[in-house]
């Protein structure tokens, strides 16, 4: 008979490469040793250290998939989910400014970008030298980003972008701007630019007041006729396909963050339930407290096997979207259950930050709205079996 772990009940650790293992250490040892001491403060008082991304720079925390030659780690998908799990474990935040980074900046230059562009970005990005912000979403255009409204007009060699782009992770704090905008010279089709800080017409005011994901920074793009040369044009994609190949990406790490973050309040209920007593008998000798424990202990394991598979199949470039929505759409949905589980079996104290499961629980709302919301991924899934459109 094969032993069993109460934390790895279906011995997921088995299953990873040596190689896997070493980066889901190293993502492990920093964040629990660098992220964990400064979460609190930084949630509670709303503040984003640009120190971290340069602190995951060093450890190579940045740019996972991305070839060695741009500064990347040349890592598959499987490693990339293991540093987004280490890195969710402390904060949702915190692994919102790396996959934004990862996957929604890095990743289109990467893909999409000239040479000259790869060159020129890809080895900051990766350091952390350079921060990067992604802009699809806009005040009118969240859901269904092809209403958006941004526009790029032809120059004398180059565009000139005008719009406005809302809720976008990093970007009061960006160097770099991956923004996307419906160009007239290309038919009125999605095309995607590079932008830098400081050019004429680029802000980035704060979004304040969030009561969510609250040590990551929020803002707007506003672009009033920002005027950017030809080489600020990402030459390789055009449409919808070129944001949302990205965002396959960035929703398949959040599908292992979320169980991270899930795990980090299964964890702190169950050491609550073994030290809290109530009645004469610690709370985790009851039956009520020992069932949402098994709930929390299935659904995890059954979604970072999920996951896995998911990224196995990405590493063989065999992955289709609808996967990606079916474990973003369960793995955050059920990690936000967990969350509000934890939150109540820590009682009065599950409200403080002291106890960390409320942050998680806060957080999570932000997680099941962003990158498809759990409602647009069962439509996607919905259409993806009936054939029938039922967006509009
Ligand atoms: P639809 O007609 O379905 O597709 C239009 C074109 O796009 C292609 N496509 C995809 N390509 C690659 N991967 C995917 N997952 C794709 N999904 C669609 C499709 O093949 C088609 O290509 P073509 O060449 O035929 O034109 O598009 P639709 O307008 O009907 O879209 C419907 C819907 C709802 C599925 C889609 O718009 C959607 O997913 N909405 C959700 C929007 C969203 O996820 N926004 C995320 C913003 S970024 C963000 O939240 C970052 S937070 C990061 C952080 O802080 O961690
Ligand atoms: P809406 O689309 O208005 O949806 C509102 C509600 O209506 C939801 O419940 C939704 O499920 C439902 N709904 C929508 N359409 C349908 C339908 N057809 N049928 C049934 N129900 C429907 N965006 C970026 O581009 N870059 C970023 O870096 C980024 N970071 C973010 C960070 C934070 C903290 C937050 C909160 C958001 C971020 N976003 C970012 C935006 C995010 O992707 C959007 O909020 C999300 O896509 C939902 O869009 P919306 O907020 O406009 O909601």
């Amino acid at each position: 008979l094969g032993r069993f772990s109460w934390d790895d009940p279906l011995r997921l650790s088995d299953q990873l490469t040596e190689d896997e293992r070493m980066i889901e250490a190293s993502a492990r040892a920093y964040a629990q040793e660098k992220l964990q001491s400064r979460v609190t403060d930084a949630y509670e008082n709303e503040q984003t250290d640009p120190e971290i991304f340069r602190e995951m720079g060093e450890m190579g925390l940045l740019g996972t998939t991305i070839p060695e030659e741009y500064g990347g780690l040349g890592g598959g998908y499987v490693s990339y989910g293991l540093v987004a799990r280490e890195v969710e474990r402390v904060d949702s935040g915190y692994r919102s400014m790396m996959s934004v980074q990862s996957s929604l900046v890095m990743y289109p230059i990467y893909a999409y970008g000239s040479e000259e562009q790869r060159q020129k970005y890809l080895p900051k990005l990766a350091s952390g030298e350079w921060i990067g912000c992604f802009g699809l979403t806009e005040p009118d255009a969240g859901s269904d980003p092809a209403g958006m409204k941004t526009r790029a007009e032809k120059t004398d060699g180059g565009y000139r972008l005008t719009g406005s782009k809302m809720w976008i992770s990093n970007s009061p704090i960006a160097d770099v701007f991956v923004v996307w905008a419906k160009s007239e010279a290309h038919g009125g089709k999605i095309r995607g630019f590079v932008l830098e800080k400081g050019t004429k017409g680029l802000s980035a005011p704060k979004i304040q007041q969030k009561m969510s994901l609250r040590a990551s920074i929020t803002g707007e793009i506003v672009l009033d006729g920002v005027e950017v040369g030809e080489d600020a044009l990402l030459p390789h994609v055009e449409g919808l396909k070129g944001p949302f190949g990205c965002l396959n990406r960035a929703r398949y790490g959040i599908s292992w963050g979320v169980m991270g973050a899930a795990e980090a309040c299964w964890h702190a209920a169950r050491q609550y339930g073994l030290d809290r007593h109530q009645f004469g008998r610690p709370l985790a000798n009851t039956q009520l407290f020992q069932l949402k424990l098994a709930n929390m202990q299935t659904e995890i394991a059954l979604g970072l096997q999920a996951s896995l598979r998911v990224g196995r199949l990405m590493d063989e470039a065999n992955a289709a979207p609808e996967m990606i929505s079916i474990v973003k759409r369960n793995n955050c949905g059920k990690a936000l259950e967990i969350a509000r589980h934890a939150r109540d079996m820590h009682g009065g104290n599950g409200i403080s930050l002291e106890f960390q499961v409320i942050r998680h629980m806060m957080n999570l709302e932000t997680v099941n709205t962003y990158e498809g919301t759990h409602d647009v991924h069962a439509l996607i899934l919905g259409r993806a079996q009936t054939g029938l459109q039922a967006f509009f």
